[in-house]
């Protein structure tokens, strides 16, 4: 069989349209399809079959028992801040049970735990530079916890009082910090991934040092905007690090219900972006992975996929109870094989780093202050009622104004039916 080395008849890719054309005038002995990256011609007729293709491994420097097992590798931060680290976990975790049962009080309408993930969110966040751009999802808190949101500014928003920054406008857990560099998250599943593609785009043409992160579930990733986005990153190369969080379900779908391919990490591939899989319970690999995953957007200024393996522990929601689809067995032999937060704890303990004495007055203090912000926010009123109107035109339109009109006309009409005073301003922030 002739062969022919495609690379001596090709223009070096990324020369463009024009050097292709240059070379077309020259007639060669062999074609080259405008489309071919690197395919060489065969004559054995085989199908790919992804079946047999190795799948990806899930790279870990912690075991389950807490054994480090590259024993020459030096952990990039020190006691201080593993032990920053790992109380931001238990912050995380304690909030999440506390406002779990708020919930079910009824206090508030809803809220989501990341019980599993809290390793993955703040590994990752820890290993970014405070003015990278983040896009989170939902389940993410601990990476927002770790870039500077306060436990105030989570319950603000939970209790849609006036010191939150959407103004009340939004369902709890929908979390925005422009000072921190955090967008708001938004409800419908992986719009985010697309406007991540977008922003970091817009940082490749500033110029800079800065990347963005992207937060999603593995469920989100079957929305076509994970494909444009994945796409349009891969082929403009936009600095981004798109982490998947990769907990086992999507509600009540489970993950091997949603692809028949070797995970998210194997379609990072198929976009041609370099892609690695990492044990999401390891918040030190997690760490690593997303310090290479950023020297490697900033640097060659191109996307990065990582894949988070994870278990969601908890319910998806404070409106779910997964118990309906999976046995409560299954989810009590995870809490008690692994989780983030046991796993750094035996690591941290073998290096006398943390104790049963630190970690008692640990969960003490944190839940003191969890409680603490809760029964402030609760108290503080709700956001202006003129904020139903603002903020979309400039200037109130016809249908706005008469809108607000007939809010205040109902106000006057039917006073037992409203409490207004509970809203700052009361019925006079409509004047
Ligand atoms: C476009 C869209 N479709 C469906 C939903 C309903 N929904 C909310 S969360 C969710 C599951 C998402 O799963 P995953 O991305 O894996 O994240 P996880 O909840 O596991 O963290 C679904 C289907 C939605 N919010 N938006
Ligand atoms: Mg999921």
């Amino acid at each position: 069989m002739l062969r022919i080395s495609r690379v001596a008849l090709r223009p070096a890719y990324g020369l463009g349209r024009r050097a292709i054309s240059q070379s077309s005038k020259a007639i060669k002995s062999e074609v080259v399809f405008p489309g071919s990256v690197k395919s060489s011609f065969t004559d054995k007729l085989k199908f790919n079959d992804p079946s047999q293709a190795e799948p990806m491994p899930t790279y870990r420097l912690f075991g389950v028992d807490g054994k480090q097992l590259d024993e020459e590798y030096e952990l990039p931060f020190n006691q201080e801040e593993s032990v920053k680290m790992y109380r931001e976990m238990l912050t995380i975790s304690i909030m999440d049970s506390i406002m779990y049962d708020a919930q079910r009080q009824g206090r508030f309408s809803f809220y989501m735990m990341s019980a599993g993930e809290e390793g993955a969110a703040i590994g990752s966040a820890a290993a970014l530079r405070p003015d990278d751009v983040m896009f989170a999802q939902y389940r993410e808190q601990g990476a927002l916890l770790h870039r500077g949101v306060t436990l105030k500014e989570f319950m603000a928003q939970l209790y849609a009082n006036k010191d939150d920054y959407g103004k009340g406008r939004n369902m709890p857990v929908h979390y925005q910090s422009q000072k921190l560099n955090i967008h708001p998250i938004s409800s419908p599943l992986a719009t985010q991934i697309s406007h991540a593609s977008g922003a970091a785009y817009a940082l490749k043409i500033q110029g800079g040092d800065k990347c963005v992160i992207c937060y999603f579930g593995e469920g989100a990733a079957s929305e076509g905007d994970f494909h444009a986005a994945l796409n349009i990153a891969a082929t403009r190369s936009c600095p981004v690090i798109f982490f998947c969080r990769n907990n086992g379900y999507a509600i009540s779908t489970p993950s091997l219900e949603q692809y028949k391919g070797d995970g998210i990490a194997s379609r990072g591939v198929g976009y041609g972006i370099d892609t690695i899989r990492v044990d999401g319970n390891d918040l030190a690999a997690v760490h690593r992975v997303t310090e290479e995953a950023r020297k490697i957007a900033v640097r060659d200024q191109k996307p990065v996929l990582v894949e988070a393996m994870s278990y969601r522990v908890s319910h998806h929601s404070t409106s779910d109870d997964s118990f309906a689809y999976r046995s409560r067995q299954e989810v009590e032999d995870w809490k008690k094989r692994d989780n983030p937060i046991s796993r750094m704890r035996k690591w941290m303990e073998a290096r006398n780093w943390w104790s049963e004495e630190e970690e008692q007055s640990a969960r003490k203090e944190i839940k003191k202050q969890v409680l603490s912000a809760f029964s402030s926010a609760e108290k503080v009123e709700k956001p202006a009622l003129k904020y139903l109107f603002e903020d979309t035109y400039d200037q109130l339109t016809e249908p706005l104004k008469q809108q607000k009109e007939e809010l205040k006309r109902l106000l006057e009409e039917y006073p037992d039916h409203y409490n207004v005073s509970e809203y700052e301003g009361g019925k006079s922030s409509l004047d």
